[in-house]
């Protein structure tokens, strides 16, 4: 029977044939003649016996009946695959559909080794994860990171070549890190440049990638689709980085983000991302200063649609908002209601296939990631693919993303705005006080955290192709903070043991003006940066939190799934954990990078009453470090409040600042980041 394990060699040198050798333990498939390529089929014995000299490990393939991959292969090799783009999701589907649907794992192997060389390696490398991670049978499987498979979406294309002389003249034990350079994309003369190192950084950008493969879109089998509250996860997550962003900054002196809310205006805006996809062997394409998006003409993608459509899919959203209901289908009423509102309109919004009506409401957002990309050549004329904002792993990089997904995210607050706001009632938690909170660094002052560069090393082997093989290693700059450790007091009068579920966010204080903010402004900024359930003894409970433990962060070793270094032993419950979980935003990005004199924050704990918020579901072994963000695999949301709770809603009247919002169980802190403008080598 096939190791499942093998399959996961299938997404190393995506563009080399099948047939050659992979792995840290030299391995090759014993790929029958007949799923060769019609290039290799005829020399395939002398190719395959010459790459067999070091072999050290041979996998056999047993020969099956192919499904038809005529859909498939009907992508090119060499085009750019986006999930944004509906031809090419259908495809993903029926690649998707073909590898979930494999009775077992060696019929699975059989099929993948025969696509490999056939579709495109980009949407193989997705198809397949997504199957990898539904299949019953693939489950505990460590996908390796996007980053290394496909180096060429995360980093400077200069650096290829030096990767390249490095792994050919050096032997590996003797190989120097190639440097990435910090800062490359464009000069001080550009503003939103000096967000740089928040666009740019590979573990937000790993994030939003792995994000999106666990909440598909579209998929023929519903269920890949349909997870718990997962449009409202889509409003959620995105929110938050909007939030961080914004946060990001005031970090850097610049005002929030203006919403692209008029999309005949110019994107003010330009992006040249100075990378080369290395399977379309072409430049990414820029975008200029000022260019407006305009109707889509290209028929090789088969997409023919007008801006005035997208304006039409607006405005039958926001009247959908302001009556509170949906219409589905069939003509039917689906309300927006508290309850499951924001979960809808999140699947309107995105769109995905669980929208209620895609004819009425169409796909607004991923659309708007699709005009934006498209913007420098909207009826292919000059022959030209998508910019950055056309792909998920490459969105975040783009100024342009962050004004699109302001604008989305208006649209959400908009129905939000509409529900009714907690009360006192809803927030406290009768008998359960904070008599004190402070946040501090090890051995810092209390109530002052800080941040600095680092540079870490990343192995890039398994994204190269036809190179000698042996670890080559890109070195990075990215920023990072000191860890720190919440300390909370609390008070129970209530004479048993409760629960709790505290909640820490963070946001500026002040206004771009430097004005103290109104809640309704304030709560937009709210940073979620923990949430963790606490059982409370009666009277004075003081309690202990450390940063690395957010729920809404991966620790840098899973970001980067540095597979071999820092795994946890084979078959442990901790290892178990580590697989599924490549979902997260990245410890190092948890807090904003600060001021050199101190960005004034304020820190909010909330205590909750846990009876209002558990649910009640198995998590051990369950990968749940970052599931705030990105849920519980295969299980319910794990908090019955709405997601972004107790700032997703206006505040009540006379709550106009948050000094007023706040109830016993709620307490503030202020808290000053700053940033030393040092680099540490993360090695030491
Ligand atoms: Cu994540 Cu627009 O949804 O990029």
């Amino acid at each position: 029977m096939a190791d499942k394990k093998n399959l996961l060699l299938l997404f190393e040198h995506p563009t080399e044939p099948v047939f050659m050798d992979k792995g840290k333990k030299v391995t090759v498939f014993d790929v029958p003649d007949n799923y060769l390529t019609d290039r290799y089929r005829p020399i395939s014995t002398e190719v395959q016996s010459r790459v067999g000299e070091k072999v050290e490990q041979r996998v056999p393939v047993r020969e099956i009946s192919i499904p038809d991959l005529r859909i498939p292969m009907s992508l090119g090799r060499e085009e750019q695959f986006s999930l944004f783009i509906p031809k090419h999701r259908r495809i993903a589907a029926r690649l998707i559909d073909i590898f979930v649907n494999m009775r077992s794992v060696d019929d699975l192997q059989s099929v993948a080794v025969y696509a490999r060389d056939r579709v495109n390696p980009v949407m193989f490398n997705y198809a397949l994860s997504v199957a990898l991670l539904h299949r019953p049978d693939t489950q505990g499987l460590d996908l390796p990171s996007f980053a290394q498979t496909f180096p060429d979406r995360f980093v400077d294309s200069q650096v290829f070549r030096q990767l390249r002389e490095e792994s050919f003249v050096v032997q590996p034990g003797s190989r120097m890190p190639i440097i990435i350079p910090r800062d490359y994309t464009a000069s001080d003369l550009e503003p939103e440049h000096r967000l740089w190192y928040f666009r740019e950084d590979l573990g937000i950008n790993l994030h939003h990638w792995h994000w999106h493969l666990v909440y598909p879109f579209e998929a023929s089998d519903r269920s890949i689709v349909a997870k718990d509250r997962r449009g409202e996860l889509f409003y959620y997550m995105h929110e938050q980085i909007m939030a961080r962003y914004n946060m990001e900054r005031f970090s850097n002196n610049l005002a929030r983000v203006q919403p692209f809310n008029n999309l005949r205006d110019p994107i003010v805006e330009g992006y040249f991302p100075k990378m080369d996809s290395l399977v379309a062997s072409r430049a990414w394409p820029p975008r200029f200063d000022n260019t407006r998006i305009n109707d889509l003409n290209r028929e090789q993608d088969q997409i023919n649609v007008e801006v005035a459509d997208m304006e039409r899919w607006r405005d039958r959203i926001f009247e959908a908002i302001h009556q509170g209901f949906v219409m589905d289908e069939r003509g039917q009423q689906v309300p927006l209601d508290e309850a499951r509102g924001i979960d809808i309109l999140g699947n309107v919004l995105e769109s995905s296939i669980l929208s209620p009506n895609r004819t009425l409401y169409g796909d607004l957002h991923n659309f708007g990631h699709v005009f934006i990309s498209y913007a420098h050549d909207t009826n292919n004329k000059h022959l030209e693919s998508f910019g950055v904002i056309g792909d998920s792993s490459t969105a975040m990089r783009d100024p342009a993303f962050y004004r699109w997904h302001a604008y989305i995210d208006r649209i959400f607050q908009e129905h939000k705005t509409r529900l009714p706001a907690y009360t006192d009632t809803q927030l406290n938690y009768p008998g359960i006080s904070i008599t004190g909170f402070q946040v501090a660094t090890n051995g810092g002052q209390p109530n002052v955290l800080t941040t600095f560069w680092q540079q870490s090393d990343m192995d890039l082997s398994r994204g190269f192709d036809f190179t000698p093989r042996g670890n080559v290693f890109a070195r990075f700059t990215h920023l990072t903070h000191s860890p720190f450790t919440y300390t909370i007091n609390v008070n129970n009068d209530g004479g048993a043991q409760r629960f709790a579920y505290v909640r820490i966010f963070i946001a500026p204080k002040n206004d771009e003006r430097g004005q103290p903010m109104l809640m309704r402004e304030q709560r937009l900024m709210m940073v979620e940066l923990d949430k963790f359930v606490v059982s409370l003894n009666p009277g004075p409970n003081s309690i202990r939190r450390r940063s690395t433990e957010s729920s809404v962060t991966i620790p840098f070793e899973r970001t980067f799934r540095n597979l071999d270094a820092n795994r946890p032993a084979a078959g442990t419950a901790e290892e178990l954990e580590f697989n599924f979980c490549g979902c997260g935003w990245p410890n190092h990005m948890l807090i904003p990078k600060g001021l050199p004199e101190g960005l004034r924050c304020d820190l909010f704990v909330m205590v909750s009453n846990y009876e209002n918020d558990r649910i009640d579901q198995q998590l051990v072994g369950r990968c749940s470090d970052a599931a705030s963000y990105c849920g519980v695999r295969d299980r319910l949301y794990p908090d019955r409040q709405s997601m972004g709770y107790p700032f997703d809603r206006l505040p009540r009247t006379g709550a106009d600042r948050l000094v007023n919002f706040l109830t016993p169980n709620m307490s503030i802190v202020d808290v000053s980041i700053r940033h030393d403008n040092r680099v540490v080598n993360r090695q030491g």
